[in-house]
């Protein structure tokens, strides 16, 4: 495919994809989300692939939903189109993990694409908003639901009431993303972060990441049950029987199943 909104590369193990629409600060349209869930669809089935990488520019990660598209739509357009929607929950059904480099704007649905990734790595000049309620609207892609998984009530309740972002020491201390790093070594951070991920056995990691996912998605008994009977299913796996016997051995651990 010929990609017109993303630039996408390989790391080695990492697959990278930028988000490339630079004029409108990577504002999200169907175009963007298509291409997005189509680099996710190649990278998932491709086995030299073990982790992913997803980012936008020093200025902006994402700055919404693109509001020219969208200015003049009718309810039905809405609906019945399912504006840019149609394709959004790919990057949550990706198997592999997904890390979001966050520099500058992430807002809107900007916000609500870094939070569906597994975790957020941002620079220090990151900042995180709702600011849908400015525009007359409301979050409408998860903005509601994950942002108080991460940071609490109080917090996202002020963000989508106000519109007011958050900046990246906020968004490390509230929970939001796992880590702040200088701007300029965003990128090297986040690719070296999906390269250790992917160096792994990757039906391990992806085992961690539905059993994390859990967390979000059932009481925490059923959790539990879940992690337990996959931790047991662990045991099936050649890469655990290698990944013991090297620390037995006191040797580095070749896994198979990358
Ligand atoms: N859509 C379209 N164009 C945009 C957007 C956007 N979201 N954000 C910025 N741009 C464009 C600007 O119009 C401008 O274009 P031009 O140069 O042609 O005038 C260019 O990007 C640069 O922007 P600014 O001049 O405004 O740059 P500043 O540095 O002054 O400000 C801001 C940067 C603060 C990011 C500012 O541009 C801004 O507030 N942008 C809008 C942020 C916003 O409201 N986002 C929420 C959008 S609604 C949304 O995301 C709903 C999602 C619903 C879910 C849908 C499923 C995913």
């Amino acid at each position: 495919m010929d990609y017109q909104n993303i630039i996408v590369e390989t790391h080695g193990r990492v697959g990278l994809i930028r988000l490339n629409r630079p004029k409108q600060l990577n504002a999200l349209n169907d175009a963007l989300v298509d291409e997005l869930g189509h680099a996710l669809d190649v990278f998932e089935a491709d086995e030299g692939i073990g982790a992913i990488v997803i980012t936008g520019s020093e200025k902006a990660f994402a700055a919404g939903a693109d509001i020219a598209a969208m200015a003049n739509f009718s309810y039905m357009d809405a609906y019945k189109g399912n504006y840019i929607t149609r394709n959004w929950e790919r990057v949550k059904t990706c198997r592999k993990p997904v890390i979001a480099a966050v520099a500058g704007f992430a807002l809107g649905g900007g916000c609500e694409l870094a939070m569906m990734c597994d975790l957020i790595i941002a620079a220090d000049n990151a900042k995180f908003g709702q600011p849908e309620v400015k525009l007359g609207i409301l979050p409408g892609a998860g903005g509601t639901q994950r942002l108080p998984r991460a940071v609490g009530k109080a917090k996202a309740m002020e963000m989508c009431l106000t519109g007011r972002f958050m900046d990246a020491e906020e968004a490390e201390r509230s929970g939001l993303v796992a880590r702040v790093v200088p701007a300029e070594r965003l990128l090297e951070d986040a690719l070296e972060t999906a390269k250790t991920i992917a160096s792994y056995s990757l039906p391990v990691v992806m085992m961690i990441k539905e059993c994390v996912n859990r967390a979000y998605e059932s009481p925490l008994n059923e959790g539990l049950l879940f992690e337990r009977r996959t931790f047991h299913s662990s045991f099936a796996l050649e890469d655990q029987k290698e990944g013991m016997a090297a620390f037995l051995e006191k040797r580095a651990p070749q896994f198979k199943h990358r």
